[in-house]
């Protein structure tokens, strides 16, 4: 009966060789029910049981040194697998209960092969598995009788049917989400022990989910909100959360105010509107009584609140966290998600029309991109500070309604994250999966933010609810890769079937199993300083620097290109328009007043406000001098992506089209992973100018609007464009292509349908239009210009010459 409680003894448990020398034990084959064979396992027991005569880490329970290194736990290997068995007759096998246990591990856990099903080549059956004879009739008393209670095929047919739905978050009820990995770029182990980070060209599975916050499970992807954006690593310690969202700022300090914000934000309660909107009393009136919103509200006004895909917005940890490496030392860390495709924004009216054509346009386009191989992809950075540089800072590191500058803190990358998998089930994956801030492995801590206290505790809570009980943790999109051992049991929906008599510890019966990792391998928690007395006592408060709410508002606003300045000014003029109140419109202009003088005026005159209310009293009457007052990173032209790589664009056409621009043109657009969609006056197919060759057709203008593509391309033949001269679609195709920004693509000479359509291909002061690209016939030639036009997304020129 060895004792193995030495500090390396817990890894002997998923060492292969262990795990052989354990299977192929003789004494265990031998072993099955009997008299003589009870009495050898009670001997067994009981040696097992002898080996650990007392609790030898008790003393390590005590004193603070002890605390901050808890010591390996106490345990002694059994003699054979049957030691610890629940039952001697686990020898009898079958088709059911399978072989025997393999030592040291839970099987309930498992890539997702354990729990996928393909029906090629089935019948149909009961979930008992029995075959269904007749899937389209009831069972009844003669053809024209009653139905009888004893059809159980139709009773758990429609059993099971009544309990398809489960309740929907709370929020971030609308999401989309997809597997992929995480690649470690620069090993920073003097920063973290954390798996995913300990060698470059490591590899950690991921499952993502993006969300909008305010809106129901139905609700449209394009709303104006924040966008969620959570990430769960499937590391070899364990699973690790990190969620998210697309701003790196909140909108409260304190966990006790999210349920007043959530419900200030979601429907009003008494008439159950808007939907997925924040344009409402509730909102205004709650957000302008808490200043320290200012800086968030900044943020959803601007277009980050409309990005152009999942793929194309940055990602942020919010709060403040902690790395501790394998010595126990300590910083403060900031994460931030850069998507390679760039940041890539709506325009309001763009984001509208969207959602009335396609409410599913963020994840049919995460869908597409990862079907056709344009995989979403970002850099994952950290900011790294230490608790001496925190201290002086002008605002409080702990405080989410904060971001720390990148020009102050430089973000340095450490790896990338590459979405490559559609899930196979929407329920089974992406509703299924439950995110959790409390989810952190060795190496990641939490900082004190008070809001992340609250969220630490919200998430498992909400699952309990959402998921129907305390194990969650084993629907498959949920369960580690890493093993699962512990003494937690039962509850609703169980799977694991832990064998053995034992469910406690300490305990001498298991040999000590599972027993405690100690400091060298467990998660320890960082025994952070308190500097003060002031800081120990037990108070609700916050601390003097969150009182400056403006100095960050104004940094984000003045940070700002003009477009984008003139974005937000008019989200909040549409915002406010809806707001019911007026003392509510003039309470938030007021308050504006303190982030940015020429925002609050534009805001007011937008809204017809005579005179400007008087700036609304601070809560912190001195001034705060920030660090800077600029930081170009914060605007969405920092990082412009400059790729045709996922985006969609529409290739006109009618009969009479030339066709071979249009299949040269698709041919050299998915050569660059950009998808080419034939757009006609109806769906089929259409003649080309020859009167042979046969085009097909993708889609119809009623059906994919100008406003669902990043570019159009007006097609070549004069036939095709007297057609299409005369059909409103079309205009109001290219007209919305053009007023969202985007590139309109024309063959010389052919380029009636702009004029018709009212598109001028010079801007106003005469210079050309960069996103009015005029080629010659023949696509090829062009095509470079082409690609770099659509490439850029958008053109700022065009609002920026209706600006000036
Ligand atoms: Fe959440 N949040 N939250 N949140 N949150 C939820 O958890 C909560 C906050 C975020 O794709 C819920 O499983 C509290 C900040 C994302 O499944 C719930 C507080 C940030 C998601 C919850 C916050 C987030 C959620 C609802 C203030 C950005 C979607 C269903 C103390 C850093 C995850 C659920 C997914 C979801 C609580 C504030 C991000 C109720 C109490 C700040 C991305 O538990």
């Amino acid at each position: 009966m060895a004792k193995t409680n030495k500090p390396d003894a817990g890894k002997s448990n998923d060492d292969p060789k262990t795990k052989a020398r354990r299977g192929s034990d003789s004494k265990t084959a031998q072993l099955k029910p009997g008299i003589a064979e009870m009495k050898t396992k009670q001997l067994q027991v009981n040696a097992l049981a002898a080996a650990m005569p007392f609790n030898a880490t008790k003393p390590s329970e005590y004193g603070f040194v002890n605390a901050l290194v808890p010591p390996q736990g106490d345990h002694a290997q059994a003699a054979s697998a049957v030691t610890t068995a629940s039952t001697l007759s686990q020898s009898n096998t079958s088709a059911k209960t399978g072989t025997q246990a393999r030592s040291g591990h839970n099987a309930a856990i498992d890539s997702l092969d354990r729990v996928r099903v393909d029906s090629s080549e089935r019948h149909l059956t009961t979930n008992q598995g029995v075959k269904i004879s007749d899937n389209q009739n009831s069972l009844k008393l003669g053809l024209r009788g009653p139905a009888l209670l004893e059809d159980f095929v139709l009773r758990e047919k429609l059993t099971h049917f009544d309990h398809e739905r489960i309740p929907e978050r709370i929020v971030h009820a609308r999401g989309s989400g997809a597997h992929g990995y995480f690649e470690c770029l620069n090993a920073i182990t003097g920063l973290t022990r954390a798996a995913p980070f300990q060698e470059v060209g490591k590899v950690t599975p991921v499952f993502a989910r993006f969300s909008t916050v305010a809106g129901e499970r139905g609700s449209k992807d394009t709303a104006r909100d924040v966008r969620g954006f959570a990430v769960k690593f499937y590391t070899d310690e364990g699973n690790w959360d990190l969620v998210g969202n697309n701003m790196p700022v909140f909108f409260i300090q304190d966990a006790m105010k999210f349920p007043d914000l959530v419900h200030a934000v979601k429907p009003e309660p008494h008439h159950g509107m808007p939907q997925a909107a924040s344009a409402h009393d509730t909102f205004w009136d709650f957000v302008s009584l808490m200043p320290e919103s200012t800086h968030m509200l900044m943020w959803v006004m601007s277009d980050r609140a409309l990005p152009r895909s999942l793929a194309t917005m940055e990602g942020f940890g919010v709060h403040s966290f902690r790395f501790v490496n394998a010595a126990g030392a300590s910083v403060f860390v900031k994460f931030h998600w850069k998507p390679k495709f760039g940041t890539v924004s709506l325009v309001w009216d763009e984001a509208v029309k969207i959602s009335g054509a396609d409410p599913d346009f963020h994840r049919r386009d995460l869908w597409e991109r990862i079907e056709t191989g344009a995989y979403p992809e970002w850099e994952l950075g950290i900011q790294v500070i230490t608790e001496e540089q925190a201290d002086t800072l002008s605002f409080d590191i702990l405080d989410s309604t904060k971001l720390v500058p990148e020009e102050l803190i430089p973000v340095q990358i450490i790896g990338r994250m590459v979405l490559n998998r559609n899930p196979d089930n929407f329920f089974a994956e992406t509703e299924q999966v439950a995110f959790c801030t409390a989810h952190v492995v060795p190496g990641i801590d939490f900082s004190n933010d008070p809001l992340l206290a609250g969220r630490i505790h919200s998430y498992v809570d909400t699952q309990i609810t959402r998921l129907g009980g305390p194990n969650f943790h084993e629907i498959p999109i949920n369960s580690p890769l890493a093993q699962v051992h512990n003494n937690q049991r039962d509850g609703m929906h169980r799977q694991a079937t832990v064998r053995g008599q034992v469910a406690y510890e300490p305990n001498s019966l298991g040999g000590g199993c599972p027993f405690q990792a100690g400091a060298d391998q467990g998660f320890t928690t960082v025994a952070a300083r308190l500097n003060s007395r002031e800081e120990q006592a037990k108070v609700r408060g916050k601390p003097g620097r969150f009182a400056e709410h403006y100095a960050q508002a104004a940094l984000f606003y003045e940070s700002q290109s003009p477009v984008e300045q003139a974005h937000i000014a008019a989200a909040f003029r549409f915002e406010l328009s809806k707001v019911t109140v007026p003392a509510i419109r003039e309470r938030m202009v007021s308050s504006l007043r303190n982030a940015s003088e020429s925002l609050a005026q534009e805001v007011a005159d937008g809204l017809g406000m005579k005179h400007l209310p008087e700036p609304m009293p601070r809560a912190l009457a001195q001034h705060v001098e920030p660090e800077i007052l600029v930081s170009p990173s914060l605007s969405l032209t920092a990082r412009p992506g400059r790729t045709v790589r996922g985006s969609r664009i529409a290739l006109l056409v009618a009969d009479g089209v030339k066709a071979l621009p249009v299949s040269q043109l698709q041919q050299l657009l998915a050569s660059k992973g950009a998808m080419a969609r034939v757009i006609a006056p109806r769906v089929g197919s259409v003649t080309a100018d020859d009167g042979k060759t046969e085009i097909a057709v993708d889609a119809s203008m009623e059906g994919e609007p100008g406003f669902l593509f990043d570019a159009v391309v007006l097609p070549q033949g004069d036939a095709a464009i007297d057609i299409l001269m005369d059909d409103p679609n079309v205009l109001d195709f290219v007209k919305n292509i053009y007023r969202h920004g985007k590139t309109i693509v024309a063959f010389s000479g052919q380029h009636r349908l702009l004029e018709q359509a009212g598109v001028s291909p010079s801007l106003p002061d005469a210079s050309a239009d960069p996103g009015i690209v005029i080629v010659p016939n023949d696509p090829k030639k062009a095509f470079g210009k082409i690609e770099q036009a659509i490439a850029r997304h958008t053109h700022p020129e065009r609002e920026l010459a209706r600006l000036s």
